[in-house]
């Protein structure tokens, strides 16, 4: 199978925002492995272009997140730097169906690699945990895929924001903090850090432990998104979006075209 072509389709659609046919049904016999792959070929070419890696994501580490989409195992994506929102305004344009959806980011101090990673090396090595959003955008139509396609697609990432205030990864039980989604100042979705994997921590966890396979791991300075707490929801022109993590404040998205 010709990994570049396919790899350099991805892209196109990505660059242009257009949706894509589900890889799996033109390429049956395309795997995880080969998604992955296809996923770096493409990180190459972004860094190639002056783009940064930023750090990574996890995508559904939550029963919700699963459930939504139809996939039930946890994957990871790469966050690039020139994706991060640097205000409050998120402009539609480059995206195709996006929405939010509220994550806790971990950054890190120390380099984190392994595949016998605990959470107790996590701990060692995160500098602060901060409140996150994540816009996701699938190139897929209707958010249909399936786990090779997904992945293929760099996990569905578009955007991330961080908040401003960040924690020590000691300040609070961070499986305890409940998240509030509201959309026009309406309640959309509401969860705890304990959707993910039953902690946070654990999709790091994961994250290292997936990426000793491909010789890769969590740099000083990156961030990884631990994975949305709750179902994502979509975001339309004039949309005015608040996250309120429980006692460590809210993060606020202004959605215009
Ligand atoms: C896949 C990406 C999932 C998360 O946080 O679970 C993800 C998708 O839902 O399109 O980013
Ligand atoms: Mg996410």
């Amino acid at each position: 199978m010709d990994l570049q072509a396919i790899a350099e389709e991805v892209w196109q659609h990505q660059e242009q925002a257009q949706e894509l046919d589900k890889l799996t049904v033109r390429y049956p016999g395309l795997t995880v492995d080969d998604a992955y792959e296809i996923q770096r070929l493409n990180t190459d070419r972004a860094l190639k272009a002056g783009d940064t890696l930023a750090g990574w994501k996890m995508g559904l580490t939550s029963r919700a997140k699963q459930v939504s989409v139809g996939v039930d195992e946890p994957i990871y994506g790469r966050l690039f730097g020139q994706k991060e929102l640097f205000d409050e305004e998120l402009s539609l344009t480059g995206l195709i169906h996006p929405r939010v959806e509220p994550e806790l980011a971990f950054v890190f101090k120390h380099r984190l690699e392994g595949p016998r990673v605990t959470a107790r090396d996590v701990w060692l090595a995160t500098e602060c945990v901060v409140p996150a959003v994540e816009v996701i955008d699938s190139r897929y139509r209707n958010f249909s895929f399936t786990l090779v396609d997904v992945v293929a697609d760099n996990a569905s990432f578009a955007r991330f924001l961080l908040a401003d205030q960040a924690y020590s990864p000691y300040h609070c039980a961070w499986d305890e903090i409940g998240v509030v989604l509201r959309q026009n100042g309406e309640v959309k979705q509401t969860g705890a850090g304990a959707a993910v994997l039953g902690h946070p921590v654990r999709a790091v966890v994961q994250l290292a432990r997936m990426l000793a396979k491909v010789d890769q791991a969590i740099e000083p300075g990156m961030v990884v998104l631990t994975g949305g707490i709750t179902e994502a929801i979509h975001l339309h022109a004039g949309d005015d979006v608040t996250v309120e993590f429980d006692g460590l404040g809210e993060i606020r998205l202004h959605i215009h075209e």
